[in-house]
């Protein structure tokens, strides 16, 4: 008797003990946020961190009768660490959304868990074209090396750029900004004389620039990930190739503007495309550039924390849409099509392919107030990932 009653206190006890925690994880909507915080590509996990908090200081965390929860992991941008991580939020946490991937290799790595547990990727940085071919689960906030890429091809020739060697970081988002960039230059007449591809970690830039002086062509296209743009430009000036007659000119992820401003004076006129500027006159982005400097020590946000932002967006929105009540499936569902203003401009996630469409603006480094910003000088508007047509 005695005993009996023990063991049914002892179980009513365990039982009070377990019951909020069971009812706190339903009412809880967890966001597990992949990023590199440590490491070669520190600065876009720090940028994405930090748009990511600053949508949800400005939106709030109770959406749908949810509790938004942020589940920041730092995975150094090593993809096998990407997966584990993933794996680990996926059964342990019970995420409702998976985010965030730094580096392609990251979401590549992480494609198949989001498929086989139909959990919402959202992409946030990574931008080789594959990706969102890679699960059916993957909806992209960012961008595609494709779509910066075609935009200057069309740009250069018109411009007196006819011969072009192009000098790309040897991974797949590189290969894709080589690949279309030659494709569309060679189009409209001009000719690409030589690839070059540097390694993606630790790459020295100096042997290869010099092989560019060398071969004299009117420009150099750039490809380097975020962070990596100011090594670049720095050799460049330091082997006096502007002043042997060869424009420099890339997507914008060489003239980021999380270092742009620290580049100095060698970096003004080089001419990039890109979907975001902190220069894009918008009144939103004006509103979105202010408050993220003030929220993080004046740092300047760059167009990974745009994607972390409008990736926020997107989540925010399937909640409020599946009204706290969906699962993968119908997160997934209310994120595609979603068409919405981005302090970068219109962009719309295509429902078909689940990757963004958005304007490409042509943007040349001036100084601005005193400082250095990728001024927007033209746009081509709505453009959809080119390697998506193939
Ligand atoms: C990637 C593409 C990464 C563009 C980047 O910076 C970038 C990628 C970290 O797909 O790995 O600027």
């Amino acid at each position: 008797m005695q005993k009996r009653i023990f063991l049914t206190g002892t179980a009513l006890a365990a039982l009070s003990l377990v019951a909020p925690a069971v009812m706190a994880q339903a009412d809880v909507f967890k966001i597990g946020l992949i990023l590199p915080m440590t490491g070669q590509q520190a600065t876009t996990g720090r940028q994405i961190e930090a748009a990511a908090k600053l949508y949800m200081a400005q939106n709030g965390d109770m959406i749908a009768g949810k509790k938004v929860q942020l589940i920041v992991k730092d995975d150094t941008s090593i993809p096998d660490v990407t997966k584990r991580m993933a794996q680990e939020l996926v059964v342990n946490e019970k995420v409702n959304v998976l985010a965030g991937m730094g580096i392609t290799p990251s979401a590549l790595a992480t494609a198949a868990i989001a498929t086989q547990s139909k959990t919402p990727l959202v992409v946030m940085a990574a931008a080789t074209s594959s990706i969102t071919q890679a699960s059916p689960y993957v909806v992209r906030t960012s961008f595609t090396l494709p779509q910066a890429s075609v935009s200057l091809a069309d740009w250069a020739p018109k411009n007196g750029i006819k011969k072009v060697v192009t000098l790309v970081s040897d991974y797949g988002p590189g290969i894709d900004a080589e690949k279309y960039f030659k494709e569309r230059l060679t189009f409209n007449g001009g000719q690409v004389t030589e690839s070059l591809r540097v390694p993606l970690r630790n790459p020295d830039f100096a042997p290869f620039l010099q092989k560019v002086r060398d071969l004299k062509p009117d420009a150099l296209f750039v490809f380097v990930p975020s962070g990596a743009g100011t090594a670049v430009m720095k050799q460049f000036l330091e082997r006096g190739m502007d002043k042997a007659g060869i424009k420099l000119i890339g997507t914008g992820d060489v003239t980021d503007d999380d270092l742009l401003n620290d580049m100095g004076d060698g970096a003004l006129g080089v001419v990039t495309s890109h979907h975001y500027s902190a220069a894009h006159p918008s009144a939103m982005n004006k509103k979105f550039v202010e408050a993220f400097k003030k929220a993080n020590n004046n740092l300047r946000p760059n167009f990974m924390a745009v994607g972390g932002y409008d990736g926020m967006r997107v989540i925010y929105e399937a909640l409020k849409a599946t009204k706290g009540q969906g699962g993968g499936d119908a997160l997934l569902a209310a994120m595609k099509g979603q068409i919405f203003e981005s302090p970068r401009g219109p962009m719309f996630i295509d429902a078909q392919t689940r990757d963004v469409v958005q304007n490409i603006y042509l943007r040349k480094v001036e100084r601005k107030d005193g400082q250095l910003y990728n001024v927007e000088f033209d746009v081509i508007k709505d453009v959809k990932d080119p390697g998506k047509a193939k």
